[in-house]
């Protein structure tokens, strides 16, 4: 006798309960997509593959620096005139390796080298990347991350590297994005089409879309800003502040840019370094600090500025240039503007 199949009691793969969905993997996720980058040919995509590889090696050494001895200064300063810690120098060796075996990368500025490095001439892909931010939580066991900011070379491929391929506006970014390595670690990044989050599953080594299409909030009630340099902040950002506590906003401020800048992402805030009279350009560095992050609050309904001026729009003249840094909910930042 035929038994007959019953479609209807049948459990579906996709929709049983043993067995939850995970969900797509990044290396999915960036294959589905390559489609929607101007110049499809598979490029961009390896390289957002090769920034979440040695975002995991990095994880790696971040995760076990308690246990063995990795921590701690190495002796020498970076080009910020920064202690480097020796997770700094070695996440720098990390992503500058794995960059330079993908091959799509012709040059490469990091917080950590004085000058660009030269990797694949006939790469397609300039790279600024801040290998290992916040490196003063090191030690404290907090969060910390890895700021990344991707531009088109305008030179041919083949030829020497210009300036011009170097000092792009932020505006020019095909993909930015950041590794947050937190309580779990994530990678954020945008190709200029919305935001997408991505949860790493240690278990298995592999980032999973966690955060889809991310949007910041456009209002909030957070302001993240070292107080404690209140006495050298100019007038207007002084006012700012006493705005934020008259209306009863929440101060938090961790020091450490990828950790502030993505709680306010998810829950809405405002991050703002100015300029102070210590540092009168501000601290943060524009090229490989708040272009990346411009281009992600941007992407996910945020704002970013200078205190005047669109951060993306700004034309870079030197590899290390800082600039004062408001960014977050559109309407803070539009608010803190609104004070200047
Ligand atoms: P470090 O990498 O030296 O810890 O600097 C971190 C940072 O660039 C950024 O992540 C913080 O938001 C900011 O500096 C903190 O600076 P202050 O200590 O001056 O507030």
């Amino acid at each position: 006798m035929q038994r007959s199949i019953n479609k209807a009691n049948t459990p579906s793969i996709e929709t049983s309960r043993i067995a939850q969905p995970i969900g797509s993997t990044l290396d999915r996720f960036i294959k589905s997509n390559q489609d929607q980058f101007a110049y499809a040919s598979g490029e961009l995509s390896q390289l957002l593959r090769d920034i979440a590889l040695a975002s995991k090696v990095v994880n790696r050494e971040v995760n076990k620096a308690g246990l063995i001895d990795i921590m701690g200064a190495v002796g020498s300063q970076n080009m910020a005139g920064d202690d480097q810690q020796k997770l700094d120098v070695l996440a720098n060796i990390r992503f500058t390796r794995a960059l330079a075996k993908g091959g799509e990368v012709c040059a490469l500025v990091s917080e950590e080298a004085d000058t660009f490095a030269d990797l694949n001439n006939e790469g397609k892909y300039v790279i600024a990347i801040d290998p290992l931010d916040g490196s003063s939580n090191i030690d404290v066991n907090v969060s910390i991350g890895t700021i990344f900011s991707i531009y088109r070379r305008k030179s041919p491929a083949g030829t020497p590297i210009q300036q011009e391929d170097i000092l792009q506006r932020g505006a020019d970014q095909v993909a930015a994005g950041y590794v947050l390595y937190g309580s779990s670690t994530m990678m954020v990044y945008t190709t200029g089409h919305g935001v997408n989050g991505f949860t790493y599953e240690p278990t298995l080594g592999e980032y999973f879309l966690s955060h889809p299409d991310m949007r910041m909030p456009a209002d909030g009630k957070v302001y993240s800003i070292n107080e404690g340099s209140a006495n050298s902040f100019a007038q207007p950002v002084k006012e700012y502040v006493q705005y934020c506590k008259d209306q009863k906003y929440t101060a938090r401020y961790i020091g450490s840019l990828v950790a502030d800048f993505h709680r306010n992402m998810l829950k809405g805030g405002i991050y703002i370094y100015p300029a102070t009279a210590k540092d009168p350009n501000g601290k943060l560095r524009l090229i490989y600090e708040c272009n990346a992050l411009a281009f992600v609050a941007e992407q996910a309904g945020g704002k970013a500025t200078n205190g005047s001026m669109r951060i993306l729009d700004i034309v870079p003249e030197s590899l290390h240039q800082r600039t004062a840094f408001y960014v977050g909910s559109k309407n803070m930042v539009d608010k803190s503007g609104s004070f200047a």
